[in-house]
């Protein structure tokens, strides 16, 4: 199945835009559980048995798994392992922000999809549609651009006008007319900037938005399901991730995580029209 029909499926299922983002950074998890042999997957593998019925979608950032070498890559592993077993119809994005000249995206596109079993993937569009072969050649899997991000300082580069148009307007229309060609890119836009999004939205039409960025970084639930929905209400996923998964650090933090999911999921509702 693909990444599209599994997050259409789910989307469904579950009434629900929300991918919860783990970031599970092993200094912020509740402090019982950092005696056990697998801290972050014990931490991930109950935040997810207490979200799987409110989300489309859980996004782990790399990054935060990298910290810990090959203890944090395993945890990793773990963690899609158990999605993809006990939760098969939930999408994962493997949030690794990659993309290198072509060779060696084969070996990135490897790791992530294979031997990870991430169903997408997150990428800079610097190098250009040449090198992206090996990810977008997997049909099965959705492959994220970062369009404009949701950093304070995004606008340096991303702002910038090449030709009367902004940059990041000129990777969304070549992400649409020219990098889709197998019908399985979808883009990146960061919630505090809800105006960009609109635009991305009407260049986009009904691809995938992954839009991360609302609470802690500025981004506004309202504003962001308003521009960020295609015409059916459709196609956006709204990631939250410290927002969520650390909503407590003791022993209940499990259940306030799931409490924070579903606020943020009616949340959504409440502003989405649905056809
Ligand atoms: P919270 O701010 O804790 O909700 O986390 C946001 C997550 O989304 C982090 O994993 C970021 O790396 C990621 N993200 C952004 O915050 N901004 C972007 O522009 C793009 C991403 C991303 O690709 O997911």
């Amino acid at each position: 199945m693909t990444f599209k029909h599994k997050l259409s499926s789910i989307v469904q299922k579950n009434n629900s835009l929300v991918c919860v983002g783990l970031d599970s950074d092993l200094g912020k998890i509740p402090k019982h559980l950092k005696s056990q042999s697998d801290p972050i997957f014990a931490f991930n593998k109950a935040i997810i048995d207490s979200t799987y019925d409110l989300v489309c979608a859980y996004k782990p950032n790399s990054a935060f798994y990298e910290a810990y070498g090959l203890e944090g890559i395993a945890q990793l592993k773990k963690t899609f392992d158990y999605i993809n077993e006990k939760y098969p119809e939930i999408p994962t994005v493997l949030d690794a922000k990659r993309a290198d000249i072509g060779n060696t995206n084969e070996g990135y596109a490897r790791f992530v999809f294979d031997y990870m079993g991430a169903d997408s993937i997150t990428l800079h569009p610097y190098l250009g549609i040449e090198t992206l072969d090996s990810f977008l050649k997997r049909l099965d899997k959705e492959v994220f651009i970062l369009c404009k991000t949701s950093n304070p300082g995004a606008g340096e580069l991303q702002d910038l006008e090449v030709g009367k148009k902004p940059l990041y307007q000129i990777v969304a229309e070549h992400v649409v007319e020219k990098w889709n060609y197998n019908g399985n890119c979808a883009l990146v836009v960061g919630a505090p900037y809800p105006a960009d999004l609109n635009i991305v939205r009407r260049i986009a039409k009904n691809l995938i938005i992954l839009i991360p960025g609302i609470g802690i970084q500025g981004g506004k639930v309202e504003d962001v399901v308003k521009a960020g929905v295609d015409a059916n209400g459709q196609n956006a996923i709204i990631n939250s991730s410290r927002g969520i998964i650390f909503a407590s650090s003791e022993a209940d933090f499990a259940q306030r995580t799931r409490e924070e999911a579903e606020k943020l999921r009616n949340e959504i509702n409440k502003f989405r029209v649905t056809i």
